[in-house]
């Protein structure tokens, strides 16, 4: 059977309000013509920032959805994880992509940890060690520049230089992956522009897009934006032009969102930009870095 429409195995939580994890991964990819199937980690009724929460842990389920997986001979072109609830999740997903290998298939961690310089409030700090176990496994990460310290065990700063982000990106693709994004980098001369800064390892470019930078913040971007990087890359896109399209969409997705009086928990109204990914990319704003 020649099946043309690329599998991506999305391991991520499902959260039935507040657009993020699962219910802003599938839209994404699938509107980027990508078949997902998804992993739930855990069907929570809402995002953990909204109070009173209701979860269900899908840990002890995960093992046997893989296993019937297996059995069913499914190839997946791409495994991409995002938030990870513990230890024991991290290392079903490190078992999953060595059990599911196949050639040019592409492993994409978010490795979800922390951010503000803060690990996120359940987690122990033995997660980091942990997701340096899973990010070596993978092809491409995208951790936030507080991720990115604590994978480097290096102090989190507020202001850093291009020349330190590069050499923490390198260090990063030193762990193992060929291709590392860190996302939320702060530009020291502008404080109206953030930045993504990436590496990659085989041919040794460092890229950088930058954007305005919009006070309003909202659960749900950094899912919107590796996904989106995803589909980019899935569907033959370069690494810069990856960048550029994912910068876009979750610019575009915040613009459409904050001239509104709303409540940030509900997450930015994707639906509004989702849109602009069947198109080609509106504004080329990649810079190659010396
Ligand atoms: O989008 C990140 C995310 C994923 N999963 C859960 C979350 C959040 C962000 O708040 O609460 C459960």
């Amino acid at each position: 059977m020649n099946n043309p429409i690329p599998k991506v195995a999305a391991i991520h939580d499902l959260s039935g309000f507040g657009r993020s994890s699962l219910t802003v991964v599938i839209p994404i990819l699938s509107a980027m013509g990508m078949q997902v199937s998804p992993l739930p980690t855990a069907v929570l009724s809402t995002h953990s920032q909204i109070a009173g929460y209701k979860l269900v842990d899908l840990t002890d389920h995960m093992r046997d959805f893989l296993t019937h997986w297996k059995t069913l001979n499914i190839d997946f072109n791409a495994i991409y994880s995002g938030f990870l609830g513990s230890e024991e999740q991290i290392d079903i997903v490190r078992e999953m992509i060595l059990s599911f290998k196949r050639e040019n298939q592409l492993v994409v961690v978010d490795p979800v940890l922390g951010d503000d310089g803060e690990l996120y409030g359940p987690f122990a700090k033995s997660m980091v060690t942990k997701m340096r176990s899973l990010i070596k496994h993978a092809n491409v990460i995208t951790p936030n520049l507080t991720e990115a310290a604590l994978l480097l065990n290096k102090s989190y700063v507020t202001e850093i230089t291009e020349k330190e982000v590069k050499k923490w990106v390198f260090e990063l693709s030193e762990q193992g992956p060929d291709t590392v994004i860190i996302t939320s980098v702060p530009e020291r001369k502008d404080k109206k522009t953030t930045s993504v800064i990436a590496y990659n390892r085989a041919d040794q470019r460092y890229w950088k897009v930058s954007c305005d930078y919009l006070p309003g913040s909202y659960p749900g971007t950094g899912d919107a934006f590796t996904s989106v990087i995803v589909g980019a890359l899935l569907q033959g896109d370069s690494l810069p032009i990856a960048l550029d399209r994912a910068v876009e969409f979750v610019s575009m997705g915040i613009r459409a969102t904050f001239g509104y009086s709303y409540n940030n928990l509900e997450g930015f109204l994707l639906e509004r930009a989702l849109g602009c990914l069947s198109s080609s990319v509106h504004k080329w704003s990649y810079e190659l870095l010396e």
